[in-house]
């Protein structure tokens, strides 16, 4: 009997395109190299957004990649089935990109020099972000209210596990020289210095026109367009009609979903599970 998610570890994972096989041999058998470059995050963190900037970066601005070759090709997910065979044949530097929590993650990463960029999100607006998300796909088991989702996330009962587990286990690594924490606020906030600070932490020198081209080329609404990024040549029986990754793209949308009470109990939670860490080191309240 199934619940609508693929069980491994002890995390629910979507059913859709995962095995426990593929699992299994990604999580304790892929060899990360050093030249590859691993974004992490938490579901709905804004993963996609990241990707765009880094693929805009590698080709210094030029748009011909982002506009020709699917996101998912782009920078494969490293746990999926697909994208597993993906990374597995390819050579050279690669981008690969993971939802994995920290303790999941393949160990070599430990004795590579692979750099890691970490996005995180508000949680609340990760909440209400993989609502919409789970409601309109079809890989993974579907809520049928928010106040239903809203107390799955609470419990972890939501694909790869909970928000406070992931985001505490990734940050045991952000004082490494080969980690660079992000937040989806500071891109928002500032996206040209947040770039800067990706191309530093890369190595990677732009002139003004090509920081420009990278800048505009993933905002929001042109990546909306961009039918490359945007998830919409997903097949139906993956997504809804219509579908696209880019849903709403700002900070504070729990405010237009959560109620005062949901909120209250959210914060609650989030004392007990965050405190010890600075509050400092995350831009939301
Ligand atoms: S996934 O499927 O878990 O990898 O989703 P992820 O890409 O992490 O997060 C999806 C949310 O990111 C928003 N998004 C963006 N925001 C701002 N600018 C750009 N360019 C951008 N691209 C994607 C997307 O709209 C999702 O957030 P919500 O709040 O649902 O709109």
């Amino acid at each position: 009997m199934t619940d609508g998610y693929l069980w491994f570890e002890g995390l629910p994972f979507p059913s859709i395109d995962y095995s426990y096989e593929g699992l299994k041999e990604a999580c304790t058998k892929f060899v990360i190299k050093d030249e590859d470059t691993v974004m992490v995050s938490y579901p709905k963190s804004g993963t996609h957004w990241l990707i765009e900037i880094l693929c805009l970066i590698h080709s210094k601005g030029d748009t011909t990649w982002i506009r020709s070759v699917s996101i998912w090709d782009r920078a494969p997910w490293l746990e999926i089935d697909t994208g597993y065979e993906l990374l597995k044949e390819r050579e050279g530097p690669r981008f690969l990109t993971s939802h994995l929590p920290f303790h999941l993650f393949p160990k070599s990463f430990f004795t590579s020099k692979a750099k890691v960029i970490y996005i995180m999100r508000n949680p609340k607006d990760v909440l209400v972000s993989g609502y919409y998300y789970w409601t309109t796909t079809k890989f993974s088991k579907k809520p049928e209210s928010l106040d239903q989702y809203f107390q799955w996330f609470l419990q972890g009962y939501v694909p790869y596990g909970s928000w406070f587990e992931h985001i505490r286990g990734w940050m045991s690594m952000r004082d490494r020289e080969n980690v660079l924490l992000l937040s989806y606020e500071e891109l928002q906030k500032d996206p040209r210095s947040t770039i800067e600070k990706i191309c530093q932490f890369l190595g990677k020198k732009l002139n003004p026109e090509e920081l420009d081209s990278v800048l505009k080329n993933s905002s929001f609404h042109v990546m909306k367009e961009n039918k490359m990024s945007n998830l919409e040549t997903l097949p139906e029986t993956y997504v809804d009609k219509d579908f696209k990754i880019t849903r709403k793209g700002i900070c504070g949308d729990w405010k237009n979903h959560l109620t005062m009470a949901q909120a209250e109990a959210f914060d609650k939670l989030y004392q007990e599970k965050m405190a010890g860490f600075p509050k400092e080191l995350f831009p939301w309240d």
